[in-house]
């Protein structure tokens, strides 16, 4: 069996404690390999060797440019080992190997973007209402960034992370979830291929309460930037409150995916299939209540049982699967207890709503692709975050009551409208509470693209110009001229 080490300072070496913890295959049940269970000294020797490569050394004296190199390079190098990225993370996972490998070959366009943006990060030269001074500000890196991530997207979302923060400048040290930790560790041994000096790139692998705990109380680390749930993304937002630390915020959703009945509705089905289902519906922009309007209602829902009840599981390595298992053992429990949940609240059950017994789901973590229809908002399956093949169909009359069910949820991580009326998409993308709105399209992201969440669905924003001020702080400096006594 694999055993992996821990990457701390351009090094690959044992946790302190001398522990290890096993990881499944979600398709087979069976232990493939052993993570470093790294607690608070692991840390401590991370984020010293981070914080020596912010203040000396080579990164502390790059300039942008040569920053921005280094990334461009990290880049190829993950195009050219994304095969062997991807079924790391199909094996740690489950995630189907085609939708993995397409995530993976297009991570390097972050690097490329990102590098891009490195040396065009301006200070201002600051007008005053004094004379005798010039004044202007400097953008400089905030810190020492941990990353803690979770087990949908590991290495997208450590991605999302790491790059903007490594062209701002700082250096990281990253914590993946503790079920799928082998794809970051390999992920690693990359920057030391591409040059990155020592310490830039870390990683500590672990528990939340040891390894993301500490990280979150190191002093010197300046900003957390978490991607999980809303319950453990409070808990570190309370922890670096205490310390006045940055955060960034990316949790969950239940976003609404709202069919009107002048849409295309052969699309619109279609989004709301890849919406919930793609991905086991194991992503926080999941379109998991569909709402639709009264007058299509059993036009849409007939056409997607058609399609939903055709859905193949299976070996997520194998091209003909369309849905594969849920992650993790505790997923798949918190799944099944929510269909229990949902024929309690009087959902009515039109697809599925067991776990999947078939041969080809062999000892996986199987749940039916599920459709429950005539759901109200109130019920729980409409409020709360299932994280799995569940859709909750929702009926609505009109713009206004559409717009109301929508945004009667605590999240605001993404919305979708299909219409073939622009003035009604319009409206729509002004009312809807989201930090994303699609119209006529479903689970549209670029490197491009500012992406997080309103309400509680987050705080900051990942992606595009605006991430890379996430992780950097403005410097105003002042100089007399000569002109002004002291
Ligand atoms: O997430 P956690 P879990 C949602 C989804 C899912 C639920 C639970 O609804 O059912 O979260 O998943 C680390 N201090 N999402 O339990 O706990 C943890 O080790 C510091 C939405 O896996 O949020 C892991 O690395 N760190 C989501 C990371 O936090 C701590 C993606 C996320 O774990 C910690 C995944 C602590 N005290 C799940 N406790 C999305 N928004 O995409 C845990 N961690």
């Amino acid at each position: 069996m694999k055993r992996y080490q821990l990457h701390i300072g351009g090094t690959s070496l044992d946790p302190t404690a001398g522990q290890w913890f096993e990881t499944q295959n979600p398709y087979t049940g069976q232990t493939w390999a052993e993570i470093p269970k790294g607690d608070a000294s692991d840390v401590e020797r991370a984020v010293q060797a981070a914080h020596l490569a912010l203040t000396e050394g080579p990164w502390a004296e790059m300039t942008a440019t040569q920053r921005g190199l280094l990334l461009h390079r990290l880049g190829d190098l993950i195009a050219r080992d994304a095969r062997k990225l991807a079924e790391t993370e199909v094996r740690d996972n489950g995630k189907l190997f085609a939708e993995m490998l397409g995530q993976v070959n297009y991570l390097p366009q972050w690097y490329y973007y990102y590098g891009g943006l490195a040396d065009k990060i301006q200070g201002n030269v600051l007008p005053l209402d004094k004379k005798g001074y010039l004044a202007f500000t400097r953008n400089e890196p905030v810190g020492v960034v941990a990353a803690i991530t979770p087990w949908n997207s590991p290495l997208m979302l450590a991605t999302w992370k790491i790059a903007p923060a490594l062209a701002a400048g700082c250096t990281v040290v990253i914590k993946p979830s503790e079920f799928t930790s082998a794809s970051t560790l390999e992920f690693a041994k990359l920057f030391d291929e591409a040059g990155f000096p020592p310490g830039v790139f870390n990683v500590v692998t672990g528990f939340g309460k040891d390894v993301g705990a500490s990280l979150v109380e190191h002093p010197l680390v300046r900003k957390i930037s978490f991607t999980g749930s809303d319950t453990t993304g409070r808990l570190i937002n309370e922890q670096a409150a205490r310390h006045l630390k940055h955060t960034a915020m990316e949790l969950g959703g239940k976003s609404p995916n709202i069919v009107f009945d002048d849409a295309d509705l052969e699309q619109a089905v279609f989004g709301a299939i890849s919406g919930i289902f793609a991905a086991t519906g194991q992503t926080c922009i999941a379109g998991s209540r569909l709402l639709v309007q009264d007058s299509i209602y059993d036009e849409v829902v007939a056409k997607l049982l058609d399609i939903a009840r055709t859905a193949r599981m299976g070996d997520p390595m194998d091209a003909d699967t369309q849905v594969g298992p849920v992650t993790t053992p505790p997923q798949y429990k918190k799944v099944l207890e929510y269909l229990d949940i949902a024929r309690q609240d009087g959902a009515t059950l039109l697809l599925g709503g067991r776990a999947a017994d078939k041969p080809e789901c062999g000892d996986g973590w199987f749940v039916e692709p599920t459709i429950f229809g005539d759901v109200t908002n109130n019920m729980r399956i409409a409020q709360e975050e299932i994280f799995g093949p569940v859709l909750s169909i929702i009926r609505f009359k009109d713009e206004a009551e559409a717009v109301a069910i929508a945004n009667d949820v605590r999240f605001g991580l993404a919305a979708a409208v299909w219409t073939s009326d622009i003035g009604r998409a319009v409206r729509m993308s002004e009312k809807l509470q989201a930090g994303t709105v699609w119209v006529n399209t479903y689970r549209a992201v670029s490197f491009m693209a500012p992406f997080g969440g309103y309400k509680d669905s987050g705080l900051g924003r990942e992606n595009g110009i605006d991430a890379i001020r996430e992780f950097l702080q403005v410097k105003t400096v002042w100089i007399n001229s000569g002109a002004v006594a002291g």
